[in-house]
């Protein structure tokens, strides 16, 4: 059944209008203990979601209709291996890569828990030798320079928490990134990088990507030069689940580390695809963060849906999307080292839930996942804000921070103290606004006056952990993964394929065989007009 069809849905349709009137300022005078009642606590994360303009019959509602969409029966057999991602007739197992249990999880009956503790232990010992400088380049010399070779799912995730926990990672040993098909990316990722010192990990699921595979070329193709056919297997190693494919790439065996088809792109930073991190932070860093990951997926898969964290953060988005009209969310991590979080979230939203049509086929008649986006605070204050405050849209935001810095350049906490101020100030604004009344009594020209309120009854959550760490950034991640999870169930969709990728491919293909073409009335008018121009650009004008 459609979720519209649904008594929640068309209970939380009725009491909308009301929500769409009231504002966060009368919620909060005439319930004024909203802070103490709507929080939740999932390991170290500490939600604060009373900025959000709902009621107890609201939050209650939404909660049924989470259950009668089915998300405690969906959660389990996700949990349990059941083929969920239905189009692709495939299990959904990423939970399975940092599960702390001694318990066996089975897919067509068998336990798969043994493979990944072998992966595992392949990348450990592997990551020891590159970081311990047991692991020599082709002429001796030891490994300076990791360049990570991989786009979408297989670099989103590693470059992200590579970022956010380079306080923690080995700094003689540089790790890089290179994913655009543009060439520029990979020429400055080589730019001053030797090559007997340089190790490239080939990151692809389907080993067959043409960024990957074009990138990774060029990347063989500046080894060989430099040192000859048979450096390649102590400068390649590769993460995929397409062996063959490796092999015939040329990389030893030995150095490739496997995954499966049952974890999706924008789900693997635990799996293979996490070794670029491993590198960059060390063993015991990367246990800590699969624990932090462990921590949420037990919170997800036990805790009743009232107090269920991802439940709750996936019903307010709910509430604000379908009923309230926002279109868009904000992710604001007042945390220099999550400046990609964004962008990692955008992927695993905007990929998994940017869909139209149901799991069964049939047209939505609802919006789906919202356009999600976001920098670093303090950035945005001095960029964006100024729409989030007073633009004529509503942009639900969440704000992410840590009570305690990992630095302290003064020597008196003063930067993080300032942050704090910031986060929490902002949050205020949004929800509670200046009216023209206190306005006026700051002594403003009136003709400024309207040009100076803020209207406020803008909706935010507030994220805070103790600190950054490997295993808060795993609970941070897991928490949005099963978040946009429940959003998927809810609205119907498949979270877990990605067919609206596929056709641009397929155009790129057919217009790469035809750039140099003449006779281009294959194409639209506007595509044509554009080739030609682009030829005559580029100087290949054919006369
Ligand atoms: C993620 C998507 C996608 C994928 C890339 C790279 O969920 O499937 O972003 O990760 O297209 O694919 P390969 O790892 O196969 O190169």
């Amino acid at each position: 059944m459609k979720p519209t069809h649904m008594q929640p849905w068309q209970q939380l349709q009725s009491m909308a209008p009301h929500f769409r009137e009231m504002s966060l300022r009368q919620l909060f005078s005439s319930t004024p203990n909203r802070g103490e009642t709507y929080h939740l606590t999932a390991g170290e994360i500490y939600l604060d979601y009373a900025k959000n303009r709902f009621d107890n019959t609201v939050l209650k509602t939404l909660l049924d209709l989470a259950r009668e969409c089915g998300v405690e029966k969906t959660r389990d057999a996700m949990f349990a291996g059941q083929k969920i991602n239905t189009t692709e007739n495939r299990a959904v197992l990423h939970t399975a890569l940092r599960n702390q249990s001694e318990n066996s999880i089975e897919l067509d009956g068998i336990d798969v828990m043994p493979a990944i503790r072998a992966v595992l232990e392949q990348m450990r010992t592997f990551s020891r030798a590159v970081r311990e400088g047991e692991w020599r380049g082709a002429t001796g010399k030891r490994i300076r320079t990791v360049i990570n070779i991989g786009i979408g799912g297989s670099d989103l995730g590693p470059v992200m928490a590579t970022e956010a926990l380079k306080w923690y990672s080995l700094r003689e040993l540089q790790v890089k990134f290179v994913s655009n098909i543009d060439g520029s990316h990979l020429a400055e990722a080589l730019h001053g990088a030797e090559p007997g010192e340089t190790l490239f990990i080939i990151a692809s699921k389907t080993f067959t990507t043409d960024e990957t595979m074009t990138n990774a070329a060029s990347a063989r193709h500046w080894l060989v030069e430099a040192l000859g056919e048979d450096a390649v297997a102590r400068h390649f190693v590769a993460l995929s689940t397409n062996l063959e494919a490796v092999a015939e790439f040329g990389i030893d065996p030995a150095n490739a580390f496997a995954f499966w088809d049952w974890v999706g792109g924008r789900y693997s930073l635990t799996s293979a695809i996490g070794l670029s991190l491993m590198i960059a932070i060390g063993t015991d860093n990367f246990d800590e963060l699969l624990r932090g990951f462990y921590t949420v997926d037990e919170h997800f898969r036990t805790a009743p849906l009232e107090q269920n964290m991802p439940v709750l953060l996936a019903l307010i988005g709910i509430w604000n999307t379908n009923f309230l009209g926002a279109e868009t969310e904000a992710i604001l991590p007042y945390e220099q080292y999550l400046h990609r979080l964004p962008a990692y979230l955008q992927q695993a939203s905007m990929e998994s839930n940017g869909k139209s049509v149901t799991k069964d086929g049939q047209r939505v008649d609802y919006m789906t996942g919202p356009v999600l986006w976001g920098e670093p605070g303090t950035n945005g204050q001095h960029a964006f804000y100024q729409l989030i405050h007073q633009g004529t849209r509503l942009i639900p935001c969440d704000f992410i921070v840590f009570a305690q810095s990992l630095n302290n350049p003064d020597g008196h906490n003063e930067h993080h103290r300032k942050l704090l101020a910031n986060v929490f100030a902002q949050s205020q604004a949004l929800a509670f606004g200046k009216t023209a009344d206190e306005v006026r009594a700051d002594g403003v020209a009136e003709t400024l006056v309207p040009h100076k309120v803020f209207e406020g009854n803008r909706p935010s959550n507030t994220l805070l952990l103790p600190k950054l760490t490997p295993s808060t950034l795993g609970q941070l991640i897991a928490l949005y993964e099963h978040k946009i999870f429940v959003q998927g169930v809810i609205w119907g969709i498949n979270s877990f394929d990605q067919w609206g990728v596929e056709l641009g491919k397929v155009l790129a293909k057919d217009i790469y065989e035809h750039l140099d073409a003449t006779d281009l009335l294959r194409y639209d008018s506007s595509t044509a007009v554009l080739l030609r121009k682009a030829q005559q650009l580029a100087g290949d004008q054919p006369t």
